[in-house]
């Protein structure tokens, strides 16, 4: 048996422990023992590129008993334990670091006051490498000294780790911590971001984060975004940066990709000023497969590992090529180069992508030549008017 192994069924036997303490003792050793915990992933949306730039790692019990992670972590705690789930967390994390699609980072929460902790220091030491893991910090009680942190971060950042402050502008997370620190990215709490779009104090608190942000050369990244009025304020106020069930909920899926709707419109968005008709108005989310997986009914596009369309599936022609383009296209120059292909492939639905070509969804050519239809109809009236 390891020596931590025995330290932990010695504490499972201390005598004055109460019935329910005596079953989360239990459950916490059978998870540090390998078994019980998982990490789901939430995508982290750069807004203005429409693309997923990273993931937060999530961790999820399976239990018995049943109870929410913070519920876990604070029950490892009373036993001494937290620093070792937090090693559980990491040594999962970066397994998972393996697979992630490529120009994407993993963040990863750790407790500023484990990062002391023999074993967790001994793990991020064998892990050599850290680039692509970013450490998202909480500071759940009150740190007298910010100075030993920022010492035991340095072989972090020298191995490659960005260090992000989480749940900016809530409880203690507050100014001196993001002072003291000086992180890469700046996680704003979600509940400044909840209904900011009604708050004007919520929006002046956003802004003044991103500002100080601004001056210690840090991202901005809002947290919780659950609405798209939420979005559009956080766009308009230039955060980079976004996370929130709005775009995808954290999904034990690899990867997860995000709501397609939400992300369309957000391109729409970003073409504002421009008053021409584009593609984002258009895309219809579409069923994925990979290339050797079954056949799904209806039209499809068959993606590589990367989410870039192969080919596309349509009931009448398997096989077919695809026409790829951006949701910032014009309507109008979508049809000129949609009406430009083989006969044979002439009528297929456009496949729309993001700036590094993952597919966003398709847009028919019924829709696109209703919507410029529509446009010349407004012009026409448009110039009746003059
Ligand atoms: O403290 P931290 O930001 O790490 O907390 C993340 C938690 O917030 C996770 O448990 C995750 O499931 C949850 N979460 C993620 N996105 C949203 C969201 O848009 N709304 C709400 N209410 N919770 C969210
Ligand atoms: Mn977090």
């Amino acid at each position: 048996m390891s020596k931590r192994a025995s330290r932990h069924v010695s504490l499972l036997t201390t005598p004055d422990d109460s019935g329910e303490a005596l079953s989360w003792r239990r459950a916490i050793v059978k998870v540090l023992s390998g078994t019980g915990l998982r990490l789901a992933s939430q995508p982290i949306v750069d807004i203005v590129h429409a693309r997923v730039v990273g993931y937060e790692l999530l961790a999820r019990f399976s239990g018995p008993p049943e109870a929410t992670p913070d519920v876990w972590f604070r029950w490892a705690e009373t036993f001494g334990m937290g620093a070792a789930l937090d090693v559980q967390v990491v040594t999962i994390a970066l397994a998972m670091r393996e697979h992630l699609p490529p120009d994407t980072f993993l963040t990863i929460n750790i407790d500023p006051l484990h990062l002391s902790d023999v074993g967790l220091v001994e793990t991020f030491a064998a892990a050599g490498s850290l680039e692509r893991i970013v450490i998202e910090l909480t500071e759940h009680s009150v740190i007298d000294d910010y100075g030993a942190i920022v010492e035991l971060l340095k072989p972090l950042r020298a191995a490659g780790a960005k260090i992000a402050i989480d749940d900016a502008g809530s409880g203690y997370a507050g100014l001196q911590w993001l002072h003291a620190l000086s992180p890469d990215l700046v996680k704003i709490d979600r509940a400044l971001i909840d209904h900011v779009d009604e708050d004007e104090i919520k929006t002046a608190l956003v802004e003044m984060l991103g500002a100080m942000a601004d001056r210690i050369d840090a991202w901005v990244l809002a947290e919780g975004v659950e609405r798209a009025s939420e979005l559009d304020v956080l766009m308009r106020m230039g955060v980079p940066l976004v996370q929130g069930y709005l775009l995808a909920r954290p999904s034990f899926e690899i990867w997860p990709t995000i709501d397609v709707e939400a992300l369309s419109s957000l391109a729409l968005r970003s073409g504002a000023g421009s008053t021409e008709a584009t593609l984002a108005q258009l895309v219809e989310t579409v069923n994925k497969r990979r290339e050797h997986a079954a056949v799904v009914q209806g039209i499809c596009v068959v993606v590589d590992e990367l989410d870039q369309p192969l080919f596309l599936d349509i009931p009448e022609c398997r096989g077919a090529k695809v026409l790829t383009l951006r949701p910032t296209e014009t309507v109008r120059s979508a049809v000129e180069r949609a009406l430009l292909r083989a006969p044979a492939d002439r009528w297929q639905p456009i496949v729309c992508v993001n700036d590094v070509r993952q597919t966003l969804g398709i847009v028919r050519m019924e829709r696109l030549i209703h919507s410029l239809v529509r446009e010349v109809d407004g012009q026409s009236s448009g110039l009746e008017r003059t």
